[in-house]
């Protein structure tokens, strides 16, 4: 008898171990796997419709308190945030894109408090050549893995991103968590760190580096790791460079309308197939899916959010989807925005800002007000944790 009680007794916290689902850390904070499990969940709902840089300027505007060109059209906010890390490691006080890191701080955390969800990512320098994340040179990734040359410097770059992440605390002083999107866009040649630019083994090396840096060194327990490539041809190229699933835990690829895939139907196409590959990898290997990056810059087609975007991707199995940054007109003389704005168009109801308020309205969209009734940061009842 009891021997039989013993057994139960074992079966149950067995039983109970593998119901967890945890993390990349699985010593995370309680919110991050709170969200990790709400994002799990999330597309049976729709998606969190997110946006970079979203509070700190749109077309036109910088640091508005308050101000967000997604809200001005739509009287809410994003349901995720996106932000960047580039030039932190030089111990700059503002990124690459001119946003400082204590303003960055404050919008973090204004858009955690009410309910949304936090990226960031990192265009780091070269740190063999000093030049931008853009100017690759061979040898850089294994300069930097350990016994390279840069290692040294590399660790270093990762205690400043590792205070960084450590200094993100919400009201109650607990950290608040963020999906590092690290290495993004990594089947591209453009990043140091990406495409014909290092091996598969390298890269994978890199990330496990990072990670076990990060966690173990570091000791920082607030993050969520996303695996995100560009455009991709298959399943299997999406996998080349995957570092495994213990070190992954959302799957998302880039992808951006115009030069090369101009047609709203070519568009509709790639990114539909991109769409239904991406949800048979990440049921397969149970993450999360996400499209991490997309936008259609200047958004020429007045209905291109109700007519091409979301038909596309309505049905599909994403947590979020994130549109790049509103810059508006850039030093030399180029423009980009993503989201419409205030006033885009002759008259404030033309353009694409009508559109994106349907858009905003589809049920399957989730902004911050819907984001909030998720209560994305609360432990789910359904599954206990056990430490
Ligand atoms: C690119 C552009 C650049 C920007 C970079 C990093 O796609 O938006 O203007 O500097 O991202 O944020």
């Amino acid at each position: 008898m009891r021997a039989t009680l013993f057994s139960l007794i074992q079966i149950f916290l067995l039983a109970a171990v593998c119901a967890q689902d945890l993390p990349v850390d699985p010593n995370a904070t309680r919110e991050t796997v709170a969200l990790y499990r709400h994002l799990k969940d999330l597309s049976a709902k729709g998606f969190l419709f997110g946006h970079q840089d979203d509070l700190a300027y749109g077309v036109g505007w910088k640091y508005i308190p308050g101000r967000s060109d997604v809200k001005d059209i739509t009287g809410d906010y994003p349901g995720l945030f996106g932000w960047e890390l580039g030039r932190i490691e030089l111990d700059h006080t503002v990124n690459l894109d001119s946003v400082p890191f204590d303003r960055m701080r404050s919008f973090i955390r204004d858009g955690y408090e009410k309910g949304s969800v936090i990226t960031i990512s990192w265009h780091l320098n070269n740190p063999l050549t000093g030049g931008t994340a853009w100017q690759p040179a061979p040898g850089t990734v294994a300069a930097i893995l350990p016994g390279g040359e840069k290692h040294e410097l590399y660790k270093s770059w990762l205690d400043k991103v590792a205070a960084f992440m450590l200094s993100l605390k919400g009201e109650k002083g607990e950290s608040i968590p963020v999906i590092f999107r690290i290495f993004h866009e990594l089947n591209g040649n453009w990043f140091w760190w990406g495409g014909k630019n290092c091996s598969a083994d390298e890269l994978k090396q890199l990330w496990q580096f990072t990670i076990r840096y990060l966690r173990d060194q570091k000791q920082v327990h607030n993050l969520l790791y996303a695996y995100n490539t560009d455009r991709f041809a298959s399943a299997e190229a999406w996998l080349e460079k995957y570092p495994g699933d213990e070190w992954t835990d959302i799957a998302g690829f880039d992808i951006y309308q115009g030069n090369n895939i101009s047609r709203n139907e070519d568009f509709a196409r790639e990114f539909g197939r991109m769409l239904t590959t991406l949800d048979s990898i990440a049921a397969g290997h149970h993450k999360i899916a996400a499209v991490t990056e997309f936008g259609y810059n200047s958004l020429p087609d007045a209905d291109w959010w109700t007519q091409t975007f979301l038909p596309t991707i309505k049905g599909h199995r994403m947590a979020y989807v994130m549109a790049w940054r509103n810059a508006g007109e850039k030093p030399g003389g180029q423009h980009e925005f993503y989201v419409p704005y205030k006033g885009q168009g002759s008259a404030p109801d033309q353009g694409s800002a009508v559109d994106f308020l349907k858009f905003y309205k589809d049920p399957y969209t989730l902004f911050q007000k819907e984001a909030a009734k998720e209560k994305l940061y609360h432990h789910m009842a359904k599954v206990p944790i056990l430490r």
